[in-house]
């Protein structure tokens, strides 16, 4: 065989042994990915080229264990739990596969051999992106611990050919970039070329002489599926997650019409193929926005839902008894959010008009497969869905629709009577505008699904006792809660390698990483000096990785020794960027106002923001350009840039997030009580050592608890306030903290630029023209929020103290481990049970 041509390193003969596990095996085998599986010339092999080689020779072990495990799941035939995303935030694959695989050593010793260090070539991966937040991340740790538990899972989505935008800064502020992850292509899908469905849009409905009704007509589409393999960790188990691609065919090119010059529409239905996986959430203000948006919706549903039925069908010739009624023994689908809830008539339908059933039959079954978590109780993200477009695009899944709104009434007055007088607020449809009828998709999810779950103790019950109150006393069984959780392989142990290493040696093993709960061990040993040494000097290591990303991005120079305080996530006016950055420009004021010798004493700081603003959310992009300001000035004042600096951090991602958390110190997790439903990045922070500031909301309140209070900076109104104090804001009864008003009034003077920030500003005032009087309650907290602040400036000086709030934030995260999250579900809502390949 030929060799390759490697450049500087030595010359590797290639061998196809697809799961070499030597140095030298895979050497060879990575060097015959490069020949005989070419995506380039012959003549290059640089970093790019062996970083799509090494993921190919990694893809091989991975489809060994997909066919090993899909194999034994065919035989065994257990329950499967089906997890339909509109959203996953996968980041980079490469060094994750390697360790859960356990190759690490091995791959980093082949690719050596070509003169590369491993390392680096998993920074040539770009991140597949397709989600935009918390609810798309939470999906991709699911999905590893699911294979990691051994669990009989899917994980359904769409295949975006753009995933989220990348964010450039620039002059005015966030610039959104397409996202091409799939540039030149993806090594870890495979497509599946006899895995297609057809999926249908708009038509009518036809009643057959029998009465059963048939939908026909409109455009069929085409979904092909790719499978990505997801190894588990320290398994031979590997679960998939199925990406749908929609696709036309042959006959729906139209050759006459070509011919004829007419090459738009010659080929239309394939330019509307495309236009469904185009993008994740097209923009949605205009009407095909929107109606393109519930075709993904739709495309995704209809199509995960045929694949469940054909394997239930294929599995069911091989079991005794065949009853549809046996569906949900064998099938869990898991509703993440209301996006995929056509899943509900789309299964009805599927069973009713393609399978014969009755609606009592099939009813049953959905209700018994179907389960919805709520992600979100802010009232702009529960999804609404005019019933015009939906009768138009899915005139089929109306009717269904309106069975089951006529049904869930019947229920209620013939059962419930008590609830009579809030049917208005809880049936499925939504008439009152006439103009503008909805179909409210969170209430036919809660309708429709057997079990209903929040994210985070303090958000289930809010659930239970404001957004789905009226429902609890219908079914007081159907709402639990699921605290979410973090894959540990990823967010500690491949991301963090020196802190994993300490926690491994003072915990004497590994296990660690499978089983969380071990970290209380390290409770033990949170006053031992060595431990002390051993973990600052870890941190320190994370902290200059930290700052020489810092500064390759941003070409800012900031300080390790510096107080690493770092707020990421979505830009939102909830999450409460404005009130980090007002903080830090009350810092910069008073920094200012101090004499060289008092600045002395100051905690030198550097605070870093980083998230994307939605492109259409425009005080969240006014926020980013504030950030981006702030920080232009502070950096080049020679005066106090030794104490603080304010760094904005373009382009947050996965990738970008490893290298962020693990050199943090102090996080900041401080939305308006009662508003985030959980936060994860919170427990990301918190496992890799960081202390937290932050309000009692979401899994906050939880990690407070499991940490200890004197570890966690805590500072602001309770939900349960939140409302009385809106009320005492409107009425005028809210005196500002002088503190705020300066910070405010700083940036009102021009100090950062002249960038109009009125309508920000005026946001938080009381007769707010543009906001909503400071309904966030950013100058009430404003006053606690600089006092927390001023306590971690006195912790952070003693070392000792705060080394070991570090250690026993990450001895007490035990718990926010997404394997414990996951297990939860398989028991508690999905009856499934561990199926490990042999
Ligand atoms: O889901 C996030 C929550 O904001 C966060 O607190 C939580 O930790 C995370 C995982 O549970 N939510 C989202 O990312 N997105 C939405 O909640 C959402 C819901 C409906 C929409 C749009 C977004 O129409």
């Amino acid at each position: 065989m030929p060799e390759i041509k490697c450049g500087a390193a030595e010359k590797v003969k290639p061998a196809a042994s697809p799961s070499a596990e030597k140095p030298a095996d895979i050497a060879g085998n990575i060097s015959y990915h490069a020949q005989y599986n070419p995506h380039f010339s012959p003549t290059a092999f640089g970093p790019e080229q062996a970083f799509y080689a090494t993921a190919e020779s990694v893809r091989d072990h991975l489809i060994q264990r997909w066919n090993e495990t899909y194999l034994h799941f065919h035989k065994t035939d257990p329950k499967q739990t089906y997890y339909l995303s509109m959203e996953y935030l996968q980041g980079r694959a490469l060094t994750n596969a390697v360790g859960n695989l356990g190759i690490t050593g091995a791959y980093a010793e082949a690719v050596k051999k070509f003169g590369y260090e491993l390392e680096a070539l998993a920074g040539q991966e770009k991140d597949a992106a397709l989600g935009n937040g918390g609810l798309g991340r939470l999906a991709s740790c699911f999905l590893d611990s699911m294979a990691t538990l051994n669990l009989p899972a899917w994980g359904y989505g769409l295949r975006y050919r753009y995933g989220l935008f990348k964010q450039h800064i620039a002059k005015e502020g966030q610039e959104e970039i397409a996202e091409d992850w799939l540039d030149k292509f993806s090594p870890w899908e495979i497509p599946r070329h006899d895995v297609v469905f057809p999926v249908r849009f708009f038509g009518h409905v036809e009643i057959l002489p029998d009465g059963s009704r048939k939908w026909v007509g409109g455009e069929v589409l085409k979904a092909l599926a790719y499978d990505v393999p997801i190894p588990g960790y320290k398994t031979k188990n590997a679960i998939s997650l199925r990406l749908w691609e929609a696709k036309a065919t042959a006959e729906d090119f139209n050759l006459f019409q070509f011919n004829d010059g007419q090459y738009e529409s010659a080929a239309q239905l394939h330019a509307r193929a495309q236009q469904i996986c185009a993008v994740l959430y097209p923009g949605d203000a205009t009407e095909e926005g929107k109606l393109l948006r519930l075709k993904q919706q739709f495309f995704l549903c209809s199509a995960s839902l045929q694949d469940m039925i054909a394997r239930f069908k294929e599995r069911k010739s091989d079991r005794v008894s065949g009853k549809w009624s046996e569906f949900p023994t064998k099938v869990a689908v898991q509703l993440n959010d209301t996006h995929p809830t056509l899943a509900i008539p789309e299964l009805m339908r599927l069973l009713m008009d393609e399978e014969g059933l009755g609606w009592d039959e099939a009813w049953d079954i959905t209700y018994r497969t179907i389960s919805y978590t709520n992600h979100t109780v802010l009232p702009e993200a529960l999804e609404k869905w005019s019933q015009i477009v939906m009768r138009k695009l899915l005139p089929r899944h109306m009717e269904i629709i309106e069975e089951i709104d006529k049904r869930f009434r019947e229920l209620v007055i013939s059962k419930h009577k008590e609830m009579e007088g809030k049917i208005d607020s809880m049936k499925v449809l939504d008439s009152l505008n006439p103009q503008k009828p909805v179909v409210r998709m969170a209430n036919l999810c809660v309708v429709s699904s057997h079990t209903v779950n929040g994210v985070a103790e303090l958000h289930s019950n809010i659930l239970k006792q404001e957004l789905f109150a009226d429902y609890v006393s219908i079914w007081p069984t159907k709402f639990q809660n699921k605290t979410n959780g973090i894959t540990p392989r990823r967010w500690l142990r491949f991301c963090n390698p020196e802190l994993s290493e300490i926690v491994t040696k003072w915990l004497k093993s590994d296990q660690w990483t499978s089983n969380l709960d071990l970290l209380t061990g390290l409770r033990k040993f949170a006053d031992d000096e060595k431990l002390h040494a051993e973990w600052a000097a870890a941190k320190l290591s994370c902290k200059k990785r930290l700052a020489k990303h810092v500064l390759d991005v941003t070409g800012v120079t900031i300080d390790p020794t510096s107080l690493f305080d770092i707020q990421i996530k979505r830009i939102h006016e909830y999450k409460r960027q404005l009130l980090n950055i007002l903080g830090a420009v009350y810092r910069y004021k008073k920094l200012k106002e101090m004499s060289a010798e008092e600045r002395q004493k100051v905690t030198p700081r550097t605070v870093m923001l980083g998230g994307k603003a939605f492109a259409t959310y425009t005080n969240a992009k006014r926020i980013v350009k504030l950030v981006n300001d702030v920080g232009a000035v502070v950096n080049n004042d020679p005066e106090v840039n030794k104490y603080l600096k304010v760094v904005f951090i373009p382009n947050y991602n996965v990738s970008v997030a490893e290298v962020l958390i693990p050199g943090s110190e102090l996080s900041q997790h401080i939305s308006t009580a009662g508003m985030e439903a959980s936060g994860t990045s919170n427990m990301k922070f918190s496992l890799n050592g960081c202390v937290i500031i932050g309000t009692l909301d979401g899994a906050n309140v939880e990690i407070r608890e499991e940490v200890g209070e004197d570890n966690f900076f805590l500072f602001g109104a309770k939900a349960d306030q939140i409302a009385e104090l809106r009320k005492d804001r409107e009425n005028g009864l809210f005196k500002p903290d002088p503190r705020f008003e300066e910070a405010k009034q700083l940036i009102r003077s021009g100090a950062f630029g002249s960038y109009d920030y009125e309508p920000l500003l005026d946001s938080l005032e009381g007769n707010s023209g543009f906001g909503r009087g400071d309904y966030f309650l950013v100058g009430y907290d404003f006053p606690s929020y600089i006092d927390a602040q001023d306590r971690v400036d006195a912790a952070y000086k003693d070392k000792k103290k705060w080394t070991k709030m570090s250690i026993l934030n990450t001895a007490g995260s035990g718990k926010f481990s997404s394997d414990r999250t996951i297990a939860q579900y398989a028991k508690e809502i999905w009856g499934i049970k561990a199926s490990p390949v042999a």
